[in-house]
């Protein structure tokens, strides 16, 4: 498959995974009411993904005519903050699904003439951008469908129990030494990835499994939620005036506890990673267990250096094969995969489930490398370094695995757990 053949393959493939999460029967007032402040209505995700695909695929990419200019305003995510879009004059479903598809059979049209040459097309970058950022968006939707109280159920696709092994060792020393963090070289990486540099990483230990539940559960059952000793003082401000005692979506039933899980309940399953913690709830968890959470360069390095080789891998695996038995990534699983699944997603030092299963919390804030360029827009990446985020890194469950890579680099608030995600622990050598 050609660069071109392969954008269009994942064009179809995102916008498939885009109407699964907004489907008709879903319309209003699902699809335009809000579930939460946090979230936009899900039918602004909808066209919103259309209208950045018209900007940067239409006339940007191949300087065609724009479809509608006037409602650029209304989908400019800097304009409007997501507690305000339900107010604004958004296309309705109907009118939005007609929108992206009108932007999409020009985007394809167009794409014939396209030469994939100069700084944006080049290799098919802003083609891969706006495919990863359509994805990126069906997550935030999977997320804005978690937070709906009484929706109904999303089904877990059958068949898709992943392949487990007996747990190893519960942590690996990663010794020292440097690797190279982020790319210059993947057509797939936005710019915040960029450039590849050396970074000398100290010995360190780190699991090789995230945190799961049972663990979890054992802290808050020690009274970790009421120590103060295990908070960073912004952390316990949050916890005393969120009233939070346990990750998000879990309640006690009777001695046990439940969860709900995108309109269903059940039982919180010990055997999985731990999800929907904020950074305070895995910074606290860490301390009271002695340990620490991994720098984002630490974590890279365990998930990308093959130190036989000296070199980065683009996979922890190797340099490629996606998801399959490799990771729990796009959606296949509704939920992360047990602990110990997937060993043969290992990294060269044998740390698992990197990738996929939930996003997990680094202590790293979110800043530019040395020698960053914004690009194509600052407001991808560069208006957010210094504020107050976060790194998580390896995607969840619901992440595509176009941008399931190490070096991909997410961000959120420190307080913000609606996302799927996790943490695991390090400790220094
Ligand atoms: C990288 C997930 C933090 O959702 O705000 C979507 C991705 N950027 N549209 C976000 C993004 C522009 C971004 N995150
Ligand atoms: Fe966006």
């Amino acid at each position: 498959m050609d660069v071109k053949e392969r954008i269009i393959a994942e064009l179809v493939a995102a916008r498939d995974r885009s109407f699964g999460l907004t489907v008709e029967a879903l319309e209003d007032p699902e699809l335009t009411s809000q579930v939460s402040p946090l979230m936009s209505p899900l039918v602004w995700d909808l066209a919103h993904i259309g209208n950045y695909e018209e900007q940067w695929l239409l006339r940007a990419a191949a300087g065609a005519a724009a479809v509608r200019e006037d409602i650029d305003d209304i989908y400019d995510a800097f304009e409007h903050p997501r507690a305000e879009r339900p107010s604004l004059p958004l296309l309705t479903p109907a009118e939005s699904r007609a929108y992206i598809t009108t932007v999409r059979d020009r985007v394809i049209d167009s794409l014939e003439k396209v030469p994939l040459a100069g700084a944006l097309a080049g290799d098919g970058f802003v083609y891969h951008m706006v495919i990863q950022h359509e994805h990126q968006h069906d997550e935030t939707m999977l997320a804005t469908h978690q937070l709906r109280k009484g929706a109904p159920a999303l089904l877990d696709p059958p068949g898709s129990e992943p392949g487990r092994a007996a747990p190893g060792p519960d942590e690996v020393l990663i010794p020292g030494g440097p690797f190279l963090m982020g790319t210059s070289d993947d057509p797939w990486a936005y710019d915040n990835e960029r450039p590849g540099h050396l970074v000398d990483v100290p010995s360190f230990h780190l699991d090789t499994a995230p945190v799961g539940n049972a663990a979890y559960a054992a802290f808050i059952e020690a009274g970790g939620y009421d120590d103060p000793r295990w908070w960073h003082p912004k952390g316990w401000e949050w916890r005393s005036s969120s009233g939070r005692s346990a990750p998000g979506f879990w309640y006690r039933e009777g001695g046990q506890w439940m969860r709900r899980r995108l309109g269903r309940v059940e039982p919180v399953p010990m055997d999985e990673p731990v999800q929907h913690v904020c950074w305070y709830e895995a910074d606290a968890y860490a301390r009271w267990a002695g340990r620490r959470l991994p720098t984002e360069a630490e974590w890279e390095k365990a998930a990308s250096w093959d130190p036989a080789a000296g070199r980065k891998r683009r996979l922890p695996w190797g340099d490629s094969g996606s998801a399959g038995d490799h990771a729990n990534l796009g959606q296949r699983r509704l939920r992360p995969s047990p602990l110990g699944s997937h060993p043969d997603g290992a990294s060269a030092y044998g740390v698992r489930q990197l990738i996929g299963d939930v996003w997990e919390w680094t202590s790293s804030d979110f800043t530019g490398y040395p020698g960053f360029r914004s690009f194509p827009y600052k407001e991808y990446s560069e208006v957010f370094f210094g504020g107050d985020y976060k790194v998580l890194k390896g995607g969840s469950w619901a992440t595509h695995p176009l941008s399931g890579r190490p070096s991909f680099r997410n961000w959120d608030h420190p307080i913000r757990r609606q996302i799927f995600a996790g943490f695991r622990c390090a400790r220094d050598a």
